[in-house]
């Protein structure tokens, strides 16, 4: 970078000597041919017509010069750009959001107008998801985003989604997860997430579906593995498939 930038000096140097020179021994600067742009293509559709006087002859050399330099800055800057876009951040991301090394438990998500149901398949669970009515809030709840039937999942384990539809496209987002999947139907698709901490964290659904859209939120409790398996037996009687 140093070189490159001891290159220009030198050049806007070398340029301002040659101009000095000139003032002093002439009225303007001596023709010199240049023949990068103009030769053979001086119909002036796409370039300059050839040059008549010593000025143009200086103008068409620096735009000449100017061209090449800003030719290797753009290329080394959208080289560079692609680099961290894509090498670095990206495709790693993408990369640990769509593979991971086991699962410890499966859930399947159905989205429908408008409301979520959610499959344990393996503990025979099945239940829907409403969000709570203004009226049946209690303390500790939040407006819009508490619902009727959480999702539980143990802490510190790896929970594999598989999200679909049943009507029209919706989508399964939980932000402090990172986890957005769209639900559409026909389709299963997959993500997973392994949550660090225990707690109640909110999502909503992210794809206009409908008139209550904005009323279909997602709650889902990270709990220990004891207090999941307390859970789980309830669940199981509750909601057996
Ligand atoms: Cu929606």
């Amino acid at each position: 970078m140093f070189k490159f930038f001891k290159f220009f000096l030198l050049l806007a140097l070398i340029s301002n000597l040659e101009l000095k020179a000139e003032n002093v021994t002439q009225d303007q600067p001596k023709v010199v041919e240049n023949k990068f742009l103009t030769e053979g293509k001086n119909d002036a559709a796409l370039f300059f017509q050839k040059p008549q006087s010593g000025i143009m002859h200086e103008i068409v050399k620096t735009h000449n010069i100017i061209m090449i330099v800003m030719s290797v800055i753009f290329v080394l800057c959208c080289a560079l750009l692609l680099f961290l876009v894509f090498a670095f951040y990206n495709v790693k991301t993408l990369h640990h959001e769509e593979i991971q090394n086991h699962t410890d438990l499966t859930i399947k998500v159905i989205g429908h107008q408008w409301y979520w149901t959610y499959e344990y398949t393996e503990d025979k669970i099945k239940f829907d998801s409403y969000m709570k009515k203004d009226e049946d809030l209690i303390d500790g709840d939040k407006r819009l985003l508490s619902v009727d039937n959480a999702i539980y999942v143990p802490v510190g384990k790896n929970i594999k989604i598989l999200v679909t539809a049943d009507d029209v496209i919706h989508s399964w987002a939980l932000p402090a997860f990172g986890v957005k999947k769209d639900a559409v139907p026909g389709r299963i698709n997959e993500t997973w997430f392994r949550a660090d901490e225990e707690g109640v964290f909110y999502g909503q659904c992210s794809e206009l579906c409908g008139i209550l859209h904005g009323f279909m939120p997602i709650e889902i409790r990270v709990v220990s593995d004891e207090k999941f398996a307390e859970w789980k037996k309830d669940a199981q009687s509750k909601f057996a498939i």
